[in-house]
């Protein structure tokens, strides 16, 4: 579970249905043209928290039946609800994914031993991998370096999707758990990130600037600094024009530029407009063309 993996979108149609031939596109051309490493599957970018249960389902099994393990396979299962954690992860798990990861659960308060249990119990249900998602700014959630530990105690618990901008905790935790996996998640951030030693990274815009961001993770490695900046700096101005421009909607418009049929977001998202999708266009020619 190393390199670069695409947190890998889902094409829904205009009905809010999963688009199934988009998406199996979409696998494709990840693994065909991005050469990414690896994808992260029912993640926030597959926008997994506003569809059914039958639906992430649906997207692990035709994400899997495309891919077929010819890229690293992971599957996000968290869940405020953990009798529905259990339930993908057993799915995902018998559909052949090497290894599953949950985002820490959000909305509620909820103290770290309960935070604590709800792992335990995925893993203990699954018998499978787990790569914590960890995301402060979106869950509210933030576990400082011994309760991390603490998780990392179960030898099940493989590492962490470390989705922030906080290099001192992420040097810590490098120098804490060096046998653990470190996953970056801010792709803006993924030169840094390496430079304190990450494992990998998981990323939105991976589906569509895979190429870039694997030379960024390889010249870092290589400790060639100051030519991965220069790719880096690229990547930030396109970086920065998706999130000017919203960042969902206007992945998957380029996607359509690449070729790949990403559809539209699913709702509450709002459908893309005539701007974003000309904006979006105009990234791509600029870009990624
Ligand atoms: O989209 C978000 C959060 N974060 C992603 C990534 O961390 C999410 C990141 O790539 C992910 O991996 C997942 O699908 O679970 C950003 O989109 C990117 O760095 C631009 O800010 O909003």
């Amino acid at each position: 579970m190393k390199g670069i993996f695409s947190a890998l979108m889902v094409p829904y149609n205009l009905d809010g249905s999963i688009n199934e031939k988009g998406l199996r596109e979409l696998v494709r051309h990840n693994i065909d043209v991005m050469k990414v490493d690896g994808l992260y599957v029912g993640g926030s970018t597959g926008e997994n928290f506003m569809i059914s249960t039958e639906e992430k389902k649906e997207v692990f099994r035709i994400a899997m039946d495309e891919a077929k393990n010819e890229v690293q396979m992971m599957a996000q299962v968290g869940s405020i609800n953990v009798k529905e954690s259990v339930e993908l992860g057993k799915y995902a798990t018998e559909l052949g994914y090497p290894c599953l990861s949950a985002v820490t659960p959000f909305y509620y308060k909820f103290s770290f031993a309960e935070i604590k249990e709800y792992y335990e119990t995925i893993v203990r249900e699954t018998q499978n991998n787990m790569v914590i998602y960890s995301i402060p700014f979106l869950t509210g959630v933030n576990m400082d370096i011994a309760q991390f530990g603490e998780l990392f105690a179960n030898p099940k618990i493989i590492g962490v999707k470390f989705t922030a901008g906080d290099f001192y905790l992420l040097e810590r935790m490098r120098k804490a758990y060096p046998d653990k996996l470190i996953l970056s998640g801010f792709d803006e951030m993924l030169l840094p990130a390496v430079v304190m030693g990450v494992d990998g990274a998981i990323g939105s815009t991976y589906n569509v600037n895979g190429i870039r961001a694997k030379e960024i993770f390889r010249l870092g490695k290589e400790g060639k600094i100051a030519e991965a900046l220069e790719i880096q700096h690229v990547t930030n101005d396109l970086i920065e024009g998706i999130l000017q421009n919203g960042l969902y909607p206007t992945i998957k418009e380029i996607l359509k530029c690449q070729g790949v049929d990403a559809g539209i977001c699913r709702r509450p998202m709002a459908p893309t407009t005539e701007e974003q999708a000309k904006v979006a266009k105009e990234l791509y020619q600029k870009y990624l063309a």
